[in-house]
């Protein structure tokens, strides 16, 4: 359990996510020595092995590297915030629990549990309170997720003898701006108004954003894969948005499930990607009412899930920045959006 030191009086009532005093003296210490900027929800970032975090998120990043052993059979599902981490985790829980439910699809725990829940994040809500929770009773394949950077995952999953999976999903850069600018905006408290779509953008362009910088993030796990396909398996949104079938059967094979002819003919597929589709998602009670035990609400998880949305925010200033950004970084490497 965390060390509680003192806080302030008016932080108790506030929704966890808006803390960041209730920190072990571990983390406390590593924090001061930290370069720091102004955060874009919360006050302040922190940038600790080369990307920008919360202080909260930065002490489940610290216990999770302490203490999480990964197992050969785990999936671990990793994206950059907004790249589309609801729907990977609704689509990869689905394909692989298919089985359980083939048979009683009104009983599907996606209909009533809002996807983070069914596939937790293992930084922000399995030791982010400097926990270490019990995850041997947990049926295999375990299922998991992480926004952490390649450099910043636990050695046991970056471990050359581990032969744990990794899915890897990222988005348009400039489609996952505006997402997060909305996002951020939603969860800021009200009396700090809305982020200036300028000041956060220029943020996001020099790397100071919630787990950035992006291109980095995205070349971590790009390099990974390429080094590594059998374990580091690379998906982008708009692929998924563009031939959802294909990606989804791609998945399958991945994760070594693949569906059989049976299954395919069954309409399996298509049932799956029904049932994890935006418009289904989010209307289902539990994602338009329910809440995260940090305070987030799920409908925030839900805003437009299209491709394209950043030509009605951007100026033409702006796109040609982050272009440029997204071409000297990410080129040379072979990856376009
Ligand atoms: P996270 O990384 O903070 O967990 P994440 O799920 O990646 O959040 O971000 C939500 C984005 O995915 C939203 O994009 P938008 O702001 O551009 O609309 C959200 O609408 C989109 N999204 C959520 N669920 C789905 C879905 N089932 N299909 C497609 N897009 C989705």
């Amino acid at each position: 359990m965390p060390t509680s030191l003192p806080t302030q009086p008016s932080a108790v009532s506030l929704p966890k996510y808006l803390q960041e005093d209730e920190l072990t003296q571990e983390c406390r210490e590593l924090i001061s020595s930290l370069p720091a900027e102004t955060g874009w929800v919360v006050d302040h970032l922190y940038q600790y092995q080369g990307f920008w975090h919360t202080s909260r998120e930065l002490q489940g990043v610290l216990a999770c590297q302490k203490h999480f052993q990964a197992q050969d059979s785990d999936i671990l599902l990793v994206t950059t915030p907004k790249a589309g981490t609801t729907w990977l985790k609704a689509i990869t829980f689905a394909i692989v629990n298919r089985l359980r439910y083939v048979d009683n699809p009104c009983n599907h725990p996606l209909l009533t549990n809002n996807p983070h829940e069914l596939v937790p994040f293992i930084e922000l809500k399995l030791y982010v309170d400097n926990q270490v929770p019990d995850l041997t009773t947990l049926t295999s394949p375990r299922l998991f997720a992480t926004h952490l950077p390649f450099v910043s995952l636990p050695a046991s999953v970056k471990d050359s003898s581990s032969a744990c999976k990794l899915v890897y999903l990222c988005r348009n850069p400039k489609d996952i701006f505006v997402s997060l600018w909305h996002f951020t905006n939603k969860l800021r408290p009200e009396e700090k108004g809305t982020n200036s779509l300028e000041e956060t953008f220029d943020k996001f362009c020099r790397g100071v954003s919630l787990y950035g910088p992006f291109w980095d993030h995205i070349l971590g796990y790009w390099k990974a894969s390429m080094e590594k396909p059998d374990r580091v398996f690379f998906l982008k949104y708009e692929e998924l948005k563009e031939q959802p079938s294909l990606r989804l059967k791609m998945l399958a094979e991945f994760l070594g499930c693949p569906f059989s002819p049976a299954e395919e003919a069954n309409g399996l597929v298509d049932d799956i990607l029904k049932l994890c589709s935006f418009d289904n998602l989010s209307n289902l009670e539990v994602n338009r009412n329910g809440k995260m035990s940090s305070g987030e609400g799920y409908n925030a998880f839900f805003r437009r899930g299209v491709v394209g949305d950043w030509m009605n925010y951007l100026t033409p200033e702006m796109v040609g920045r982050l272009d440029q950004i997204i071409e000297q970084k990410l080129h040379g490497f072979g990856l376009k959006f």
